[in-house]
């Protein structure tokens, strides 16, 4: 078995890609060492390759079988593999003793390490072969100091045991989507032109990464399951058993979108009513064949009833129904349904005031808590409206105590700069899963979806066949941030920059290391909040240009069916979302956040416009007018893209050429894109409210 590293080459017969935050110069301090692999299975067999791989360039020693008394610098042993590995672990645990006792008791569950230093050597010990391998990676993530001075015993154990990438990949180019709907690096690197790729080595490469990081399951196609992609579950079930095969040795599971309309798509069936025993049959035996062929299949992904995706609606069933259904299939087998609650009114007219996309997904679905089975995983966006830069926390998190809760972000950047801009999320995901949705002090949103009760954390991906994975290869620390944050949502998001960095921009790929941790801390630490302050303000959201969402339209979603976002005339601008006299969506929350949303004076100055409509003279927290806000914000945030601008320049000669080019003509586009921003919501915010800045900066 081999391992590719991705290394971007000038030899077309080589791999054209990068390596992102796995290059081979990352295994250096474990590979310079005596290594002793205890276990047997295919996890144990990708640690063992990696290993033997990093040893092999860096002149360390490998042993995977008797004596197990070597004198090693690093015991990888699995204690759940038969007398033979547990004599190893044995050993290994006497060798870190007294530093493993107590806290080595007890199970490490599947995916669990235990990590210590004693006596010069390291060790690692898992229970499963799982958590050897992100044993492993926590070993090479440490570098020297793996190696350094002596460490007590730690246990690391996943805070939430589903941490899954959902591709929004699709077979076919779609004539609107093309092949990745919201895609903004490339190709699929699973599909193109309507076939599976069979790019074992690029995959087993992602598998890799996603591992590293602690992701440890994936969707394969879009939740729009088109006409070809429909097919996947059926007659084209080799693709993605293929796909399960390379993904496997790095702990991966795979999963499917599926259409709630497969039977009558796929299988003839005149109905897809989720109470007709047709159907029903139709599923079992549907899903018999897929864990026939891929016995550790995940489950299903379902988008129903939501823009325009077929549902149990059509049947005159709910959604517990429907979701039901595929998880009596599933159940059998071990799968799991995951139910999308995106599900809204996307024909609204704009003349309505009632109506409120933000209310939707708890209106549809806190009725049903209760009556899902156990295998269904509700999937729920972290907020109400839709993978907005600021929006608060969606009610529906709290609202569904009987029921498997997972929240869903969204790596790829639809909605933040997609991939051309510098975004970097991990603050504004930490953010999301510290929030506690019944008052400070109390469970947080992270604990909502934790352990094997909760539905754990999903992400749409920002992954293609781009050399550098993501486009903007300051967006792979997106992807690196949400499975650190998923494995443990307490982690502070600068600490994990910085293992990115260290990861990724290596000595070797740097003249100077301190200058570019340094000044990509500048560029990205904050970038989320420079997003947020050049484009829609106080939470408001969608500004967006509609359809393909890059770049300022203010009006652009207003008068639409999609839904009314800001509301702005001459007076002021805000939905009003109060029980008092708006939608009353704040009433969805329980205490204190219903209070506190409610509340003028007590609502957060950033999600104001979402809740409330207010004078553009109203007074923030900050001291300042919300109109003053709106200027001095858009000012600021051209300002601060400038800068980044300017620092990312002090790196030329000082990273690898490629990386240096495409970022910084990535920047050149943010810049310009910041700008129009700034202009057309400065522009607009003046021209309906003939309110002068404070300042006499120049507005169009
Ligand atoms: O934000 C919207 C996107 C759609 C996407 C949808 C969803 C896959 O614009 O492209 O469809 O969300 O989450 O289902």
């Amino acid at each position: 078995m081999s391992v590719p590293t991705g290394q971007a080459s000038a030899d077309p017969g080589e791999l054209t890609w990068h390596a992102a935050w796995l290059p081979p110069e990352a295994f250096r301090a474990l590979g310079s060492r005596d290594v002793l692999v205890h276990g047997g299975g295919p996890l144990v067999d990708t640690v063992l390759d990696e290993v033997t791989r990093a040893c092999a360039r860096y002149g360390g020693r490998v042993w995977h079988s008797p004596p197990w008394d070597v004198d090693a610098d690093l015991v990888l042993a699995s204690r759940d593999d038969g007398p033979v590995a547990n004599a190893a672990a044995e050993a290994a645990r006497l060798r870190a003793t007294p530093a493993v006792d107590g806290v080595g008791n007890g199970s490490l569950g599947d995916e669990g390490f235990l990590l210590a230093r004693v006596n010069g050597v390291t060790v690692v010990l898992a229970d499963a072969p799982a958590g050897l391998l992100y044993g492993l990676f926590h070993v090479v993530r440490l570098g020297a100091a793996a190696f350094d001075d002596d460490r007590p015993a730690r246990r690391h154990q996943p805070a939430l045991a589903r941490r899954m990438l959902d591709h929004w990949d699709n077979v076919a180019v779609h004539p609107v989507s093309g092949q990745i709907e919201r895609g903004y690096a490339g190709g699929s690197i699973f599909w193109r032109d309507g076939a599976a790729r069979r790019d074992p080595a690029r995959l087993r490469d992602y598998g890799r990464l996603l591992a590293a990081c602690g992701v440890n399951a994936i969707s394969v196609n879009n939740v729009n399951v088109h006409d070809t992609e429909a097919r996947l579950l059926t007659d084209r079930l080799d693709d993605v058993a293929e796909i399960a095969d390379v993904l496997r040795p790095y702990g991966v599971r795979v999963h499917l979108a599926v259409t709630f309309a497969a039977p009558v798509v796929l299988g003839g069936l005149p109905t897809a009513d989720p109470l007709d025993d047709r159907v029903r049959a139709w599923w079992v035996a549907a899903t018999q064949r897929v864990y026939q062929r891929i016995p550790d299949f995940g489950g299903y992904l379902v988008k129903a009833d939501s823009e325009g995706r077929p549902g149990p609606f059509t049947y005159g069933r709910d959604h517990a129904e429907g979701a039901n259904l595929l998880a009596d299939a599933l159940a059998p087998h071990g799968g799991v349904v995951r139910w999308r609650a995106f599900v809204y009114n996307h024909h609204q007219d704009w003349r309505d005031r009632s109506t409120d996309r933000a209310r939707a997904a708890h209106d549809h679905f806190t009725p049903l808590d209760g009556r899902f089975r156990d295998n269904v995983i509700l999937q729920v966006k972290f907020g109400p409206v839709d993978f907005q830069v600021r929006e608060p926390v969606s009610p529906v998190i709290a609202a569904m105590p009987a029921t498997r809760v997972a929240v869903e972000l969204q790596v790829t950047q639809e909605y933040t700069g997609q991939q051309r801009h510098v975004c970097h999320l991990g603050p504004w995901w930490a953010e999301v899963l510290r929030f506690p949705p019944w008052g400070e002090g109390g469970a947080t949103v992270a604990d909502v979806v934790a352990g094997d009760a909760g539905g754990g954390l999903v992400a749409v991906a920002n992954v293609g066949d781009d050399p550098f994975w993501t486009g903007h290869p300051l967006a792979q620390a997106n992807l690196y941030a949400f499975g650190r944050l998923a494995w443990d949502p307490r982690l502070d998001p600068g600490a994990i920059l910085d293992e990115w960095i260290e990861l990724t921009w290596l000595p070797t790929t740097t003249g100077d290391p301190e200058l570019v941790r340094r000044t990509l801390h500048e560029i990205m630490d904050d970038s989320w909040r420079t997003y947020e302050r050049y484009t829609a303000p106080l939470g408001v959201g969608f500004m967006v240009r509609p359809g393909h969402h890059y770049g300022p339209d203010v009006d652009g979603y207003e008068y639409t069916a999609w839904g009314t976002y800001h509301f702005a005339d001459r007076d002021g601008v805000g939905v009003d979302r109060t029980r008092a006299t708006g939608t009353g969506f704040t009433g969805q929350y329980p205490k204190p956040w219903s209070d506190v949303y409610e509340s003028l004076e007590r609502c957060p100055d950033e999600l104001l416009l979402f809740f409330h409509h207010v004078p553009y003279r109203h007074v923030l927290h900050s001291g300042r007018t919300v109109i003053q806000h709106i200027y001095d914000t858009h000012f600021a945030g051209v300002e601060e893209v400038a800068a980044m601008r300017r620092r990312w320049q002090a790196l030329a000669g000082a990273v690898a050429p490629a990386a240096y080019e495409r970022v910084a003509e990535r920047l050149d586009e943010q810049f310009r894109s910041a700008v129009e921003w700034r202009d057309q919501v400065n522009t607009y915010f003046f021209r309906k409210s003939g309110v002068p800045d404070a300042h006499g900066r120049r507005i169009h």
